[in-house]
């Protein structure tokens, strides 16, 4: 499948013509790329079957556009993107990922100060030259310092959404090979955490060496490090490192066991093991040179006195202990959510209608969704105001009506939290809506102590039932509020002020450790997947990810309820 490729193409050149100003161009390559990653077939199947008049049939492409991708198909380049990086000679898609630069402000330091790389931008930063430039000064030079210091210790790892498409697809693949009879990814990946260094993956295959040839042929390899015969190791085209090993059915449960790790967790195991005069190691449980476990891992466990521990828990953080006790949570389930009360409309910066949001969640599983549109402060998105609310709330009312019982949309709205704490909406307007959110979208570098206030004072509102993506950080660009949790958490249980875990990707707002605190404070919380268009419900099992790593229970997240019970739990001023 080529389609992502093709995607991330167009968005490149996106970045070159915005660089240039050339704004309307850039929306047309962006819509393409929008377009082609939303495709659910082969782009290149899908040009054989219907050629260039197919394409341009599909929304946002044109003529030009559909040129492209077959001049793409054709050649594996673009002669336009090849041009733009001759003309502007600079690393775009890589110093755009430094929070607050974009494309204008790195065409400046280019043409200003020749920064091409973010290994120059370093440099000037280092001698102190960025806050000489016309419209800089030591403060933003200050800031852009800091944001380069997170982007280089966070380099290499990769979200989860980077990472799962092209796992889903090699491992399909691996499946589809006739002497390979089982393939795991294990790892950080299937711990679930935030981001993931490499995949890791284990194969049980009669012939390894096969195995081996196998992935080294998988269409999206584009350099090998090494080949078998204990460990396979290559370098995808999206960047991408994968590990591929090899064992035996009688050894696989210790293999994925070994390689999901944490190696903490595993340290660990060891220990007991050891105590109960055993041996485990990634090819089974021995008694001296006897093999006693090792098909599967619930059987290692079981030998070792241990309750089965899923995947995310595995961390050392005293799950062992308690599964000796069998006292792990009753971790929150995949697939158990029930409404989504995060969900962005074309009112605002969604992509989709309400009806399309409706019907994709619906076939998404849910029974209700809350449609929270931004509001008016933020006037990028197209916020909401209260006269375009009440006109969405009656809408609203028409399209249940219509929908009856077996679907229910709540009117909600994700509220700005101003610099003082209060709303940008008005409370009259605010109590008629069946759920509010409210989030931080802007002034994240107040003080801890303003921060903290800022936050307890929004709680404090009775019209207030949940605090959206709390600390509003974003995984390798921007780093989280600075506020006292312990206060918030307080404060939380005593105005039963929901907490959301956002299940964004890049998000990924509350993290693990904030979740086990709050379940210890008791307090109630949603998963939400924050949907900016149909295809970001998916994620809701990324946050479900999420929450078991934080240990939370079945009683710890609301949004597992039918909507009466939800709503007689969740909401506060009704
Ligand atoms: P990553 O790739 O940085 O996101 O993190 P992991 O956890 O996937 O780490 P990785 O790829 O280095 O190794 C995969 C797993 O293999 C790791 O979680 C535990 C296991 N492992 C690797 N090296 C060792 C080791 O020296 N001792 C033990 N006990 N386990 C190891
Ligand atoms: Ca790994
Ligand atoms: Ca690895
Ligand atoms: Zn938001």
């Amino acid at each position: 499948m080529k389609n992502r490729e093709v995607a991330r193409l167009f968005r490149m050149i996106a970045l070159y013509l915005e660089m240039k100003g050339e704004l309307l161009n850039q929306q047309a390559y962006i819509r393409a790329a929008d377009s082609i990653e939303i495709l659910s077939g082969d782009i290149e199947d899908f040009v054989k079957e219907k050629g260039l008049v197919g394409l341009e049939t599909l929304p946002g492409i044109g003529q030009s556009i559909a040129n492209k991708i077959i001049e793409f198909l054709r050649t594996g380049k673009i002669r336009e993107l090849e041009k733009l990086k001759k003309e502007i000679p600079v690393e775009v898609d890589q110093l755009s990922q430094i929070e607050g630069l974009g494309p204008k402000t790195i065409f400046k330091f280019y043409k200003k100060l020749g920064v091409r790389t973010v290994a120059d931008l370093a440099r000037l930063i280092k001698k102190g030259e960025l806050r000489n430039l016309e419209g800089f000064g030591l403060k933003s030079e200050e800031n852009i310092a800091e944001a380069l210091n997170f982007y280089q210790k966070q380099i290499g790892r990769l979200n989860l959404d980077q990472i799962q498409p092209v796992a889903n697809e090699l491992i399909q693949y691996l499946k589809s090979k006739k002497e390979i009879k089982a393939v795991e990814i294990v790892g950080s990946y299937r711990r679930r955490q935030e981001t993931i260094g490499d995949l890791d993956i284990l194969v049980v295959s009669k012939n390894p060496d096969q195995a081996e040839t196998d992935l080294v042929k998988f269409p999206q390899v584009g350099h090998i490090y090494a080949q078998g015969p204990a460990k396979t190791m290559v370098r995808l085209k999206t960047s991408v490192d994968v590990d591929l090993r090899s064992f035996k059915r009688e050894s696989f449960g210790a293999a994925l066991l070994y390689f999901t790790g944490s190696k903490a967790h595993n340290i660990k195991l060891r220990k007991i093991a050891i105590k109960k005069g055993l041996k485990l190691n990634e090819y089974g449980l021995f008694r001296a040179k006897k093999i006693i476990a090792g098909r599967t891992e619930a059987e290692i466990y079981r030998k070792l006195g241990l309750k089965f521990i899923p995947p995310e828990l595995r961390e050392d953080q005293g799950e062992i202990e308690l599964a000796q006790k069998n006292r792990l949570p009753d971790l929150v389930e995949f697939n158990s959510i029930k409404g989504d009360l995060q969900v962005q409309t074309d009112w605002t910066d969604g992509r989709n209608s309400i009806e399309a949001m409706v019907e994709a969640a619906i076939k998404n599983g849910l029974s209700y969704i809350a449609i929270t549109d931004h509001t008016q402060s933020l006037a990028m998105t197209g916020g909401a105001d209260e006269k375009k609310l009440l006109k969405q709330m009656a809408y609203i009312d028409k399209l249940n009506r219509r929908l009856g019982a077996k679907f229910k949309i709540l009117k909600g709205a994700e509220v700005n939290i101003l610099k003082d704490g209060q709303f940008d909406i008005k409370a009259e307007v605010l109590a008629k809506l069946d759920f509010v959110g409210a989030a931080i979208h802007s002034y994240f570098n107040l003080s801890k102590e303003d921060q903290t206030k800022r936050i307890i004072r929004a709680m404090t509102d009775p019209n207030l039932d949940c605090i959206f993506h709390l600390t509003g950080r974003i995984i390798n660009k921007r780093p989280p509020i600075n506020f006292d949790f312990e206060k918030v958490l307080t404060e939380a249980k005593k105005t039963k002020t929901i907490l959301e875990i956002n299940a964004q990707p890049g998000r990924l707002d509350l993290n693990d450790e904030m979740i086990r605190r709050a379940v210890k404070a008791e307090v109630k919380m949603i998963i939400d997947s924050d949907a900016h268009s149909i295809f970001d419900y998916q994620y809701l099992n990324l946050g479900v990810a999420q929450a078991r790593r934080g240990w939370a229970g079945k009683d710890d997240i609301l949004n597992i309820l039918p909507p009466p019970q939800f709503l007689k739990k969740a909401v506060k001023n009704k």
